[in-house]
């Protein structure tokens, strides 16, 4: 198979450590011939992302917060002093909202913390978009992958406030397509079943929710952060020239039920 991405370069925004979705994405288009820049967020996970960014020969690998525009414009600043002004990719694989709301009810969320959620989770998307737009008109074109789930559409129980950002990532994913189609940039989504991540294992009842998809799915098995990253790696290449504005679903066939 011709390597899909020979020729391409794309910024990764949502590693954490090598279980990341974000990260089994990067290696997939890696492996097709990208070369890859890499955000990540605190000191923390500094070191995880250096060294995974590294077996790639990642060019940059810098801080960001997403919830700062001035961070956003420097990061692409410095995106477009390493990839000659342009950029082909660009993986959004980025949620937060505080652990405790993720417990309790939905109902009792606190203002501050509902806009946090859909700050980090769904505006990040947005603004990461706009400071992407020049160096995606520099090569003609782009391509813009986001991670979505059913939970924005359907309530699950406990995932609460980052429905509501889903949801609102969801449509924020509609009307970016509208908007960049005219530059040929396309922005689309893929919705996971649960993978375990690190974001997932801090989250009770986890296997609970991988038993329930594993009994009730159409193909009764778990989804790996691999088979995330081979549908992420379709939308991004040409073969999905004229896919966007929509969301893929990665989880064996659960969305389709009723029950
Ligand atoms: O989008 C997600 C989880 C994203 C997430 C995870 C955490 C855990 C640690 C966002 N913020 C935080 N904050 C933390 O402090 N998923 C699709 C995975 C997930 O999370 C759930 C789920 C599923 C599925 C939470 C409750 C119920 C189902």
């Amino acid at each position: 198979m011709a390597a899909r991405f020979e020729g391409k370069r794309g910024l990764v925004l949502g590693v954490a450590n090598k279980r990341s979705i974000a990260w089994a994405i990067a290696q997939r288009l890696a492996a097709e011939g990208a070369e890859l820049a890499f955000t990540f967020q605190g000191e923390r996970i500094e070191r995880s992302v250096r060294d995974l960014a590294a077996t790639v020969d990642s060019p940059l690998v810098t801080s960001c917060d997403v919830r700062s525009d001035e961070e956003l414009e420097r990061v692409f600043g410095e995106v477009a002093e390493r990839f000659d002004g342009g950029l082909d990719l660009l993986v959004h694989s980025v949620a937060y909202a505080a652990a405790e709301d993720l417990e309790g009810r939905f109902v009792d969320t606190p203002r501050e913390r509902f806009w946090l959620a859909v700050d980090v989770s769904a505006y990040s998307l947005v603004a990461a978009a706009r400071a992407a737009e020049p160096l995606f008109e520099a090569r003609g074109g782009g391509s813009i992958v986001t991670m979505t789930y059913l939970g924005g559409e359907r309530a699950v129980p406990h995932y609460n406030v980052m429905g509501v950002a889903k949801a609102t990532l969801d449509a924020s994913v509609r009307y970016l397509a509208w908007d960049l189609g005219e530059q040929n940039v396309r922005v689309n989504a893929v919705s996971a079943g649960p993978v375990r991540t690190l974001a997932a294992r801090s989250i009770a009842g986890f296997p609970t929710m991988e038993a329930i998809v594993e009994e009730r799915a159409p193909l009764h098995r778990h989804i790996s952060a691999d088979d995330v990253g081979a549908a992420a790696a379709f939308l991004l290449s040409d073969e999905a020239a004229n896919v966007t504005g929509t969301t893929f679903y990665v989880d064996s066939g659960f969305h389709s039920m009723g029950m």
